[in-house]
């Protein structure tokens, strides 16, 4: 285990996986090896694709890999399903075995499901991230399903964020559809293939004119993923937006990681603090007094918070 940052560090792909496990199993004996390889986090640049379901994005993926690898790129990849307590692990495996990458040794793939724990699994995708990007790959790709706000958040962890849409399935519900408007750096408009295409572009284009002005708008590539058609054009534009938003906007955005993670942190580290301080016998009696309503859970809450504050006193 001691080793396990070290490995992470070389890039052996089994150290990536196991440290990834650790974190997503066991806080705190991931510690140690997270504080070793924090300095070599970072430097990578995120880019979060969501969209509806089969909207393409797996295959869309796919081609950025082919065409990032061709540029001597060093990629991991993250596929997220917020919304999976019951069906998650089986149905990524099926995506993820669907990319051609997976026996490059400079390409990790990595599938996270959540388990009903939206904020667990964002805080676990921002830590696998750090584990990829001290494993030296310095292009991160993490696909989540678009389906509402909740795994919209997911891709917030990102640089850069990338929507991926298609032509003919109740266009501008799919747009307005969990705050996608917001979060949009890029929009793909993948299955161009479809006789639909020219209509969703001009109703897309005209619903973000609304809502942007100028140079601001964030510009639709069309593509089809499953020829790789538009990839080079989609990629050209990341890199255009990453370096036409400067060193600011990437600061401020991984500052904004930082500070989400130091909270989520603090938060986790208070709550096993008072957990280790409260017999599970003694939180029984309490909430059997509050369903009683001899006391009111804020209370007790505030009293053991009180304890907590003796301790460090
Ligand atoms: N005609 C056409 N089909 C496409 C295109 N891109 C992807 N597909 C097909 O659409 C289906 C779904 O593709 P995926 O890449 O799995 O989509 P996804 O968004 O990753 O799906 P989930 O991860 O399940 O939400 C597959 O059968 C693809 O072959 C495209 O540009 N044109
Ligand atoms: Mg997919």
């Amino acid at each position: 285990m001691l080793n396990l940052a070290q490995e992470v560090i070389k890039g052996n792909q089994r150290a990536i996986a196991r440290a990834i496990s650790l974190v997503e199993n066991d806080r705190d004996a991931a510690q140690e090896m997270m504080k070793k390889i924090f300095p070599r986090t970072g430097e990578s640049l995120v880019v979060g694709i969501t969209g509806s379901p089969g909207s393409g994005k797996s295959t869309l993926v796919d081609q950025m890999v082919s065409f990032l690898r061709k540029n001597g790129k060093k990629i991991g990849i993250v596929a997220v399903d917020p919304s999976s307590p019951f069906t998650g692990g089986a149905i990524l495996g099926d995506r993820i075995r669907m990319m051609q990458h997976s026996a490059d040794p400079e390409i990790f793939i990595r599938s996270m499901a959540a388990r009903g724990n939206l904020g667990g699994l964002a805080k676990a995708t921002g830590e696998a991230i750090a584990i990829l990007e001290a494993a030296g790959k310095n292009f991160i790709l993490v696909e989540t399903v678009g389906v509402g706000q909740d795994e919209v958040e997911v891709v917030k962890l990102a640089d850069i964020v990338l929507v991926v849409l298609i032509p003919g399935t109740g266009d501008d519900i799919q747009v307005y559809k969990a705050g996608i408007m917001e979060i949009a750096d890029i929009f793909a408009l993948n299955k161009a293939d479809s006789p639909e295409t020219d209509k969703m572009e001009r109703q897309l284009k005209a619903m973000l004119d609304l809502g942007f002005t100028g140079e601001t708008r964030p510009p639709v590539i069309r593509t089809i993923a499953t020829e790789g058609e538009g990839i080079s054009l989609l990629i050209s534009e990341i890199h255009k937006f990453v370096k036409n938003k400067g060193q600011e906007f990437r600061d401020a955005r991984k500052k904004k990681l930082i500070s989400w993670m130091l909270r989520d942190i603090i938060n986790e580290k208070i709550y096993d603090t008072v957990a280790q301080n409260i017999q599970a016998s003694e939180f029984d009696s309490l909430v059997e007094k509050i369903f009683k309503r001899e006391i009111d859970p804020y209370t007790v809450a505030d009293e053991i918070i009180g304890r907590l504050k003796k301790i460090l006193e």
